[in-house]
């Protein structure tokens, strides 16, 4: 039972009982009782409460460390991509270490992709990635890949693939075909009450 709840519970007898006891002509009785309902009301049933922080996730994200991670249900140009987290309340992300990768990875349906925030639009095959506008280094091209990714040219916006890798890994791709988008913004602490 949360302490709220429970002193609501306290509260309620403690009022039923001092209305009953209006009914009862003895001043002294009155006064005990009136005393034992003051009483009740503050001191907790319960001598310690623990208060503790965790960081949560709204429905539909995904908690992964100090962030929550969306890849979203519609597939869309790399240009829109930003647009699509940005209204989920997210950014495009761009994993800053393997286990972010995966973990993303792991959050697109088998057989699709998801467009990160990395592109070579600026000058060709001279990559950038950024996570909340800042340069991340990490990389994870699916240098195995016949032919080796990035293969470039006019494939210049960058996604991790479920279609052509079981392992996450990243391709370049047309900018313009339609891909889902992995989204990320900070978890939010929530209040736990034991
Ligand atoms: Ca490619």
């Amino acid at each position: 039972m949360s302490n709220r709840f429970r002193g609501s519970v306290l509260t309620y007898v403690a009022v039923v009982r001092c209305k009953r006891a209006g009914n009862i002509m003895f001043s002294k009785t009155l006064q005990i009782i009136s005393l034992t309902c003051f009483l009740m009301q503050i001191i907790p049933a319960k001598s310690q409460v623990c208060l503790t922080f965790v960081d949560s996730c709204p429905t539909s994200w995904h908690l992964w460390g100090n962030s929550c991670y969306r890849v979203t249900e519609t597939g869309v140009p790399w240009a829109r991509a930003r647009d699509e987290c940005d209204k989920l309340g997210g950014a495009l992300v761009v994993p800053r270490t393997l286990q972010e990768n995966n973990f993303i990875g792991a959050l697109i349906p088998a057989g699709l992709n998801a467009w990160i925030d990395c592109d070579d639009l600026d000058e060709n095959d001279s990559w950038v990635c950024r996570d909340d506008g800042e340069e991340v280094l990490f990389r994870n091209w699916d240098l195995l890949f016949n032919p080796p990714q990035p293969n470039g040219g006019t494939q210049r916006c960058v996604l991790i693939s479920r279609e052509w890798s079981s392992v996450y890994l990243w391709h370049d791709h047309f900018c313009q075909s339609q891909q889902r988008s992995a989204c990320k913004k900070p978890a939010r602490p929530r209040l736990l009450v034991d």
